[in-house]
């Protein structure tokens, strides 16, 4: 088996940081060494990673991504292939990505969809949760079976897109009841897509068809009143555990720490394009170039009531919010994004983000907005706990898989489209982000994938992970 020692690097984990050598045999992690051990235990190494003045963290964890996602008339552009080398370039060796069920539809084919696309594709590992986007009483059983049998014990339901994904209340209800009963998560899209769909008809009907309509039509009360509502249904079926995807809004954000001060098992979720972006700035630029940015939850406006950009950052740092994600849903300018030519509503939901999330949560530990810890635990570690991977990942510690990141505080990051972008996006949505840090060397699996600025990593390295039941519940 080969050997590697990452040596004197500072690892970081939620905890502290700790000047320690890692020592890496085959696709684990063998021991944490002091400095110097590694020379007087006479360890024969096949390579030796210098960390020397560099950040030793666990592997990024993003757990909500749409690889290949039919959507919006057309498909997300990152296959798990080019996704996954993506991931790898950002520090990120496990994704966990959303297999589809509509309604009308078989959970079970979904699911083998899904492993049919990612299988052999991939260049780190991938899980699955499973939208549900028809419940019934078939899909309600297939819930149980997918946690029972095949390592899927998340769902994500939908409170917006009527007559797409949408569940009703009644059904949400139900699908939580079968929850508790399995053990498993509720991921819930908490948007009121009634109500927006009645907006979105009257901009379209008074002319106001431009990309920043898109986010007047969704406003912030909407996803704080769906996030309320999803709370309530979770309590009434039995304190099920939920779990808020890609959180944008000060009341969403309200109405979880409310929850959470109560002591549910409820969870929350940002993404960076809410910690960063504006309506202002973004999806308001001119011409049609706000597509790029058209997303939902919307990216919010700075002159909202709220400071959600604050109030979100805030919540990393108070444990309200526990993940950050990057909801990454690809879609090219060109011939994607311009089918919303002349009609807001029809330009598909979703920006590229998978290569870009440590980078841009880490700068914000050079903001000062949260702390290097923070960033590997929102990053790295809850993902894994959060969703039943911990110890096999989102930690430094013997016995765990060799997912690395090695991070170098000292150098910078351009990204853009000519710059650092490894998506099959025409575009990069953090076009000219300067980041100050930089992905140095990942490994996967005890694989080295990223080294000196060149992807080392082979399709069809990543492996499925099964995963079990969230490990933060009361
Ligand atoms: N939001 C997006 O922006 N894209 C994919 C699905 C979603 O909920
Ligand atoms: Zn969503
Ligand atoms: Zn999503």
């Amino acid at each position: 088996m080969t050997r590697t020692p990452i040596k004197n690097g500072t690892v970081v984990s939620p905890t502290g940081r700790h000047e320690v050598d890692v020592l890496i045999e085959g696709e684990k992690i063998l021991a944490l060494l002091e400095r110097g051990k590694s020379e007087s235990l006479n360890i024969t190494a096949d390579k030796v990673v210098d960390a020397t003045g560099k950040y030793v963290v666990p592997g990024g964890i993003d757990v909500h991504t749409h690889m290949e996602l039919p959507f919006g008339g057309t498909a997300a552009v990152d296959t798990f292939e080019t996704g996954t080398i993506a991931a790898a370039w950002g520090g990120v060796t496990t994704i966990v990505d959303m297999a589809l069920q509509r309604y009308g539809e078989n959970v079970h084919e979904g699911l083998a969809e899904w492993h049919r696309k990612a299988g052999g594709n991939c260049a780190v590992d991938y899980a699955f949760h499973q939208i549900i986007g028809g419940v019934d009483e078939q899909s309600l059983k297939d819930m149980t079976y997918l946690v029972d049998h095949e390592g899927v014990t998340s769902f994500k339901l939908f409170m917006a897109y009527p007559g797409v994904f949408y569940s009703d209340d009644g059904q949400i209800l139900r699908a939580m009841q079968t929850a508790s009963e399995n053990g498993s998560t509720i991921m819930m899209h908490a948007e009121n897509g009634i109500a927006i769909d009645v907006l979105v008809q009257q901009h379209i009907a008074r002319g106001e068809t431009d990309p920043k309509y898109h986010s007047y039509s969704r406003p912030s009360l909407f996803e704080g009143e769906a996030t309320n509502r999803a709370i309530v249904l979770s309590k009434v079926a039995g304190n099920v555990p939920l779990y808020i995807v890609h959180m944008s809004a000060s009341e969403a954000l309200n109405a979880l720490a409310e929850a959470r001060h109560e002591g549910l098992n409820v969870f929350g979720e940002t993404c960076p394009q809410y910690l960063y972006m504006t309506l202002e700035d973004h999806l308001a630029r001119p011409g049609f170039e706000g597509a790029k940015f058209v997303c939902s939850p919307p990216i919010r406006s700075k002159h909202d009531t709220h400071d959600h950009h604050g109030d979100l950052w805030k919540g990393l740092r108070m444990n309200e919010l526990a993940v950050v994600s990057t909801d990454h849903c690809p879609f090219c300018y060109k011939d994607q994004k311009e089918l919303g030519l002349g009609n807001f509503s029809k330009i598909p939901n979703g920006m590229g983000g998978v290569e870009h999330r440590m980078e841009l949560i880490y700068q914000g530990v050079v903001l000062g907005e949260l702390t290097l810890e923070r960033w590997v635990e929102t990053c790295c570690t809850t993902p894994a706990r959060m969703f039943g991977m911990y110890p096999q990942k989102g930690v430094i510690a013997p016995g765990s898989d060799a997912d690395i990141l090695v991070w170098d505080p000292n150098k910078k990051t351009k990204i853009g489209i000519n710059d650092k972008h490894h998506m099959n996006m025409d575009h990069s949505s953090w076009e000219g982000t300067v980041i100050d840090g930089k992905v140095d060397t990942v490994l996967s699996r005890g694989m080295i994938v990223i080294e000196n600025d060149k992807y080392l990593g082979r399709k069809g390295h990543g492996k499925f992970i099964k995963r079990g039941l969230c490990q933060y519940l009361n």
